[in-house]
């Protein structure tokens, strides 16, 4: 009998291919035929397809290709067109924003106009592709959580490149594209501001991304510890009381006092996950605009020390006596 099976066992349990449920009228067909891989069998689900594309599919991966394609042969013209060298030095290549003279002009396109452009084409890839996962949501008869969660990085994505920017009146303040430049960009915009570190949305970022982590590890190894009584069947596990379940439960409360539920767990990882960005994105948004110096903020309320006074006090020497009036 076919025995439900997880990753630490040889079996790999293989129905035929699965196209889904009908969809409403409207809807594009689902392409290709579906193939099975074992290996992906092992990582998740070993079938392969059908895809749904759709028109909201289909324009944004137009707009994402056209964005690369001005990203890459803008970085290619950086070499001289040297396909060696752009493979050699891709991490360090950088699509520049405008220089601040240009403020929120569209500039020349060699002084940040393609950059303007690329901006253009990503944002739009993006905003489409969140609009074709509420919509495949919507279409499947699920909720719309994963395109609320996409929503929060866009947000943040929104704010360092366009809203920020925007509000200080200068395409220059945003995100250079990238690889070690929007490294760069990210060390000098904290020391810009004073050190990143004191603004209290980014401590909050933090405090989520560091929780994500600790919640998908405890999740993650809680189904896992648990999968040998068909824990890993979650969903059904929410329904049915069952050893499996309830075993994890008593873990928790045993370890730690307290315990979340089967269904309660995804809602602590949904909203650890977007408040990460959401946070982040509030703390963006604020420095610049209304912190200029996240240090002597954190000085004037009491979480930052100021550096002691090791140096006598300077006077401007033009101002001191027998110097020039
Ligand atoms: C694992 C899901 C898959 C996504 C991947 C990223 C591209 C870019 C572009 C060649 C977790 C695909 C990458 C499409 C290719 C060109 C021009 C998500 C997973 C695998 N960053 N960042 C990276 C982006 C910002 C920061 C890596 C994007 C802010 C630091 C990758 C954005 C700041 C470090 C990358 C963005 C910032 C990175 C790995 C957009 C503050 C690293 C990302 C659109 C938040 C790390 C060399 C990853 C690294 C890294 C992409 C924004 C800081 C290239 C697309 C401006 C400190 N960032 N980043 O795995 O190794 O994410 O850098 O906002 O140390 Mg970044
Ligand atoms: C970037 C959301 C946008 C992405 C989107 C996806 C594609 C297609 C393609 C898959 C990540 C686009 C998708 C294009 C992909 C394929 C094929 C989310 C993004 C829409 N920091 N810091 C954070 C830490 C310091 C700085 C957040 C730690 C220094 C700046 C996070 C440390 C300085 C910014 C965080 C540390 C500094 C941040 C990001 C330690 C540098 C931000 C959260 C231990 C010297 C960003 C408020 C996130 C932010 C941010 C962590 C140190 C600068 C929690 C752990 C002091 C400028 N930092 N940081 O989800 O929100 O990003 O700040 O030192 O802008 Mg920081």
């Amino acid at each position: 009998m076919a025995e439900f099976q997880n990753i630490f066992t040889q079996i790999q349990v293989r129905g035929p291919a699965e196209t889904g449920v009908p969809l409403p009228a409207g809807n594009w067909s689902r392409d290709g035929t579906p193939g099975f891989s074992r290996l992906l069998g092992i990582f998740g689900n070993a079938q392969i397809g059908p895809i749904y594309l759709g028109s909201l599919g289909l324009a944004s991966l137009i707009c994402g290709f056209i964005a690369i394609e001005i990203i890459g042969l803008n970085m290619m013209a950086s070499v001289g067109w040297d396909p060696i060298e752009f493979v050699r030095q891709l991490p360090w290549l950088a699509l520049e924003p405008p220089g601040p003279e240009h403020g929120l002009s569209i500039p020349p396109l060699a002084e940040g106009g393609w950059w303007l452009m690329a901006g253009f084409f990503l944002t739009t890839s993006i905003l489409l592709w969140w609009a074709r996962m509420y919509r495949r949501a919507v279409q499947l008869g699920m909720g719309t959580h994963v395109a609320w969660a996409f929503a929060a990085a866009i947000w943040l994505y929104l704010v360092l490149g366009f809203i920020r920017p925007v509000l200080m009146g200068s395409w220059a303040e945003a995100v250079p594209f990238g690889i070690f430049p929007h490294l760069d960009w990210t060390a000098a915009f904290s020391i810009r501001y004073g050190n990143l570190f004191y603004n209290p949305f980014h401590m909050l970022s933090i405090a989520f991304l560091y929780g994500s982590a600790l919640l998908f590890a405890m999740h993650g190894a809680t189904i896992l510890a648990v999968s040998r009584f068909g824990g890993d069947r979650e969903i059904e596990q929410i329904v049915d009381r069952g050893t499996a379940s309830e075993r994890g439960a008593l873990f928790w409360r045993w370890t730690m006092g307290f315990n979340a539920s089967m269904e309660s767990i995804h809602r602590w990882a949904w909203w650890f996950a977007v408040l990460c960005p959401l946070t982040g994105g509030i703390g963006i948004l604020l420095t610049g605009t209304v912190v200029d110096n996240w240090y002597l903020w954190g000085i004037k309320h009491g979480i930052a020390p100021p550096y002691p006074d090791l140096m006598p006090a300077a006077s401007d020497p033009a101002l001191t006596a027998g110097g020039s009036q």
